[in-house]
């Protein structure tokens, strides 16, 4: 019979006792990150004897040590007391001789069975294995599309290490980071990290050394082999590719039909109040407390809102997304961001068909055959501006003809006036008085 006791493989009791404080800045919540066997550690540490007195020190040397756990590169209570430590996390390890210098000792430095205490802080863990970590902190309830390859998104971030000091803000700086996705503009973590992201989404990403500066850090804020964490806020993002993105919000109760619909050359009133995707607002007609007003396709308003007005019905509402390259650009406005997307929700106040490029009147049918005769009223062979007026009113009235919109019809009459009086003498005569199809014509055949 076999005397009852522990199985001969039950683990020996590590002749090696931890005591555990407090982590100094308290380890970070989604980042729980332990050293195991073949972990690469960055840590600091103080070593002294049992009488207190200091035979080694990290800080003396102002470096931390760099190194992979577990593989034999230090002595064996080292390698066995970082086990399981966490970022920030303090250990007091105690190595009796046997796990630490033995009955050898080191020359000059450690005595023949020294027992050892290390005061350990640990600052960096992390895997060759190890891959981007993202952690969704907040997500929008709404999120239509999510970033990938080739967007170009713009957001702002804090960029720690895994002891929590800051290396770098987005927020001091107090703008975007702005950039394509994909193309290899930034750290190969932050590629990968941003991808699927939604707009207004907070997310932690922590990338791994061999996915961020590598061995060599950069600059005097990034150590060699750091892991980085970055929460990031996406602020908006679109691709180059994107066209206006047109959603009705509202239409009236009777559809209008194709030709009382917006379309290029008509003369629009609209309402309109322009945001960022974040909320902030930027401008609104409601501000002037007027509709804004606009020729479509005249270059007069960002060509995403000339594309978004047409095709809309008067009391039709609209959402309309911009993005940057049918708005202002990469040089954004004054109050717009570079490469910000808009949101604009617009209604259709009123519509008018718009004239002609260069016109300032036109008929609805053929003008009138005796058209300076018309005019003269008073028949002395002369038409000054008070007479001109009164046909050109007298033909609006009566449905005859239209003035070109959204200008003073008074300055329009005016201008049309002084484009016929040739010699400027405030009188249009009979041999002065031209159709603008007719001069049309004429410069067609000098060009000719
Ligand atoms: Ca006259
Ligand atoms: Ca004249």
């Amino acid at each position: 019979m076999f005397a009852a006791g522990p199985p001969s493989h039950t683990l020996r009791r590590l002749p090696l006792s931890l005591l555990l404080l407090l982590p100094a800045g308290g380890p970070l919540e989604d980042v729980v990150i332990e050293c195991r066997w073949g972990t690469f550690v960055r840590y600091h540490y103080n070593g002294t004897f049992e009488d207190g007195k200091k035979f080694d020190s990290s800080y003396d040397r102002n470096t931390l040590v760099a190194i992979v756990v577990g593989v034999g590169r230090l002595i064996t209570g080292m390698d066995r007391g970082l086990m399981g430590m966490c970022v920030n996390e303090r250990r007091r390890l105690i190595v009796p001789p046997h796990l630490g210098y033995g009955s050898i000792g080191v020359a000059g430095l450690i005595p023949p069975d020294a027992t050892l205490y290390f005061d350990v802080v640990l600052l960096d863990v992390w895997n060759k294995a190890d891959t981007v970590q993202v952690n969704i902190l907040l997500r929008p309830p709404h999120c239509p599309r999510m970033v990938q390859d080739s967007d170009f998104v713009r957001y702002h971030y804090n960029g720690t290490l895994l002891d929590g000091t800051t290396f770098d803000t987005s927020y001091s700086r107090n703008h975007t980071y702005n950039t394509y996705i994909g193309q290899g503009y930034i750290i190969p973590g932050m590629d990968q990290g941003l991808q699927g992201a939604c707009v207004g989404e907070r997310r932690r990403v922590t990338v791994p050394p061999h996915l961020a500066y590598g061995e060599n850090g950069t600059g005097d804020k990034i150590p060699g082999s750091a892991v980085l964490i970055f929460d990031v806020h996406v602020i908006d993002f679109h691709n180059p590719a994107d066209p206006v993105e047109i959603k009705t919000l509202s239409r009236p109760a009777e559809a209008c039909n194709e030709t009382e619909a917006a379309k290029l050359g008509d003369f629009v009133r609209y309402h309109y109040n322009c945001s960022l995707l974040d909320g902030t607002q930027l401008f609104s007609s409601h501000d002037h407390g007027a509709p804004q007003e606009a020729t479509l396709g005249a270059n007069k308003v960002i060509e995403g809102l000339d594309r978004g007005l047409q095709g809309m019905c008067v009391g039709e509402r609209r959402q309309l997304i911009v993005p940057p390259h049918l708005a202002h650009g990469e040089s954004g406005a004054r109050g717009v961001p570079g490469s910000a997307v808009l949101r604009f929700e617009v209604e259709l106040v009123s519509r008018e068909d718009g004239l002609p490029t260069g016109y300032l009147f036109v008929w609805h049918k053929d003008p009138p055959a005796s058209l300076f005769e018309d005019m003269d009223l008073n028949k002395d062979g002369e038409v000054p501006l008070e007479e001109f007026s009164t046909f050109i009113k007298a033909q609006v009235s009566e449905g005859k003809g239209r003035l070109l919109p959204g200008q003073d019809p008074e300055k329009t009459i005016r201008d049309m006036f002084q484009n016929q009086d040739h010699n400027q003498d405030s009188k249009v005569t009979a041999e002065e008085l031209k159709l603008k199809s007719d001069e049309d014509q004429e410069r067609v055949h000098e060009e000719l």
